[in-house]
């Protein structure tokens, strides 16, 4: 997971901090020094980490801190705040052009990304901003590049406009354009070549192209886990050619967070896209602030709210907490639950964005992909009147059940056993939702 070592650092720090009803200069001095250690270790610039940690100093020493009751408490507040601003503020939304076709050209290098960005893009565009997107092959180099786009096309249902491996890819640009007025798309999606390294034969033709169609924004692909390389590249690019943003993949390996910090301060241009896997859904809007706690350790609750609407049925969802409350909650319904938790993307990666869960060390809550199919597998082995009432099934049912799952009895009756103390603690949550002074709310999805 992304941050892991960033963020397990920066808890300890804290956690000291928070333990001290008052803090000294020295204190704040100490708790610095080791930010400062985990940020350069994570990778970030070291011109960004020095800055930082002036700026965050500087602000401990004030007032709002030194006359607070919590001064640990302020200083993290501190931290986090200024980390937002490192990141660029406020989030960055791809702009449309008001009319008209709107070009998006696609750079990096090679393997950053862009192929598979540019599918995610496009569906991205489609679904959330209700776009028409073509994609058009600019990559007539690298072997199957403009198979692959078709690949990626077919699987995001983005159509590819594509000539071949023998036309200058400017010109491919410009007929992709002429394609996507005379189809009526509204966005046109340009994939570039890429190298392994900066070289002037690739900046030049991405110029020629540029000059050429006009694009209303050039976004750099770049690769999270390339760390400050990173940073160097889309100082390069920006230089060379002139970026309007970023779009930072692979934010799902663990990189060690030094590009997604260091990205905007050195270029002065915005994350605007984070990739977070392979398929064509994993892409999110880069948020600096979300993000900011998400590597604090803070949890990313809102992402997380939204991919649980995203892969939550609303109406389903109503129906739900209507079952909740009143005791009707079934097997079938739990089944039903655990694909819309699956909807929602990878469990581990899920886990990571809630506050205080490590990625893989859930501990009681531990849940695996694996352990989901086999809960699928019994629940579907099972009939649907046992699936209502749990209490009838019998030993020759579990048998049965176990049977036809593929599953040992043991499992069969683990399974429901969990369920009951699911239900149980639904019960629970969904009383708490009613007097919200009790306690917390649950999660949406648990
Ligand atoms: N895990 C993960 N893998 C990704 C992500 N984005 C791209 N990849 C993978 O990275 C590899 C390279 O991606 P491409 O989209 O082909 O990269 P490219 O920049 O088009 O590469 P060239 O065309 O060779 O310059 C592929 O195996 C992708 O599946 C991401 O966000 N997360
Ligand atoms: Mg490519």
């Amino acid at each position: 997971m992304a941050f892991e070592g960033l963020t397990e650092k920066l808890q300890q720090t804290f956690k000291k901090l928070r333990g001290k009803g008052k803090l000294s200069e020295k204190d704040v001095k100490e708790g610095m020094r080791e930010v400062k250690l985990a940020l350069l270790e994570a990778d970030v610039n070291f011109l960004v980490v020095k800055d930082f940690i002036n700026k965050v100093t500087e602000r401990a020493a004030g007032s709002e801190v030194m006359d607070s009751l919590t001064p640990g408490q302020q200083v993290i507040k501190i931290v986090n705040q200024q980390l937002v601003e490192l990141m660029g503020g406020t989030s960055s939304k791809p702009v449309f052009s008001s009319r008209g076709i709107t070009k998006i050209m696609l750079v990096g290098l090679q393997g950053a990304g862009k192929t598979t960005a540019a599918a995610k893009l496009a569906k991205y565009f489609e679904k959330h901003n209700g776009k028409h997107p073509l994609m058009v092959a600019c990559d007539i180099y690298r072997p199957a590049a403009v198979k692959q786009l078709h690949v990626v096309g077919d699987k995001a249902g983005i159509p590819v406009f594509s000539m071949g491996e023998k036309i200058k890819p400017s010109d491919i640009a410009k007929a992709g354009i002429a394609e996507a007025e005379k189809s009526g798309r509204d966005v046109v999606i340009l994939d570039t070549a890429g190298r392994l390294h900066i070289d002037d034969t690739l900046m030049q033709e991405l110029e020629d192209m540029k000059n050429k169609i006009k694009p209303d924004q050039v976004l750099l692909v770049v690769d999270a886990m390339t760390g400050q390389d990173a940073v160097n590249v889309a100082e390069s690019f920006n230089g060379r050619i002139g970026i309007d943003g970023v779009i930072l993949t692979k934010l799902d390996g663990d990189t060690r967070g030094g590009a997604a910090i260091s990205v905007k301060a050195v270029t002065g241009k915005p994350i605007i896209f984070a990739g977070t896997g392979e398929k064509v859904e994993d892409i999110e809007p880069f948020h600096p602030d979300r993000m900011a706690s998400r590597i604090l350790g803070m949890g990313d609750v809102l992402t997380l709210i939204e991919k649980a609407q995203q892969g939550f049925d609303e109406k389903k969802a109503l129906e739900l907490n209507r079952k909740l409350k009143s005791q009707q909650f079934t097997l079938e319904d739990f089944l039903e639950q655990l694909g819309q938790v699956k909807n929602m993307g990878p469990i581990d990666q899920i886990m990571g964005m809630i506050p205080g869960m490590k990625a893989g060390k859930m501990g009681p809550m531990e849940i695996d992909e694996k352990e989901l199919a086999r809960i699928e597998a019994i629940i579907k082995s099972m009939t649907p009147e046992e699936r209502r009432e749990p209490s009838i099934i019998n030993g020759s049912r579990r048998k049965r059940i176990a049977a036809g799952s593929g599953t040992r009895i043991q499992q069969v009756n683990r399974l429901i056993k969990q369920f009951e103390q699911t239900r149980k603690l639904m019960k629970q949550f969904s009383d708490m939702g009613k007097n919200p002074r009790k306690g917390k709310p649950g999660f949406p999805f648990m």
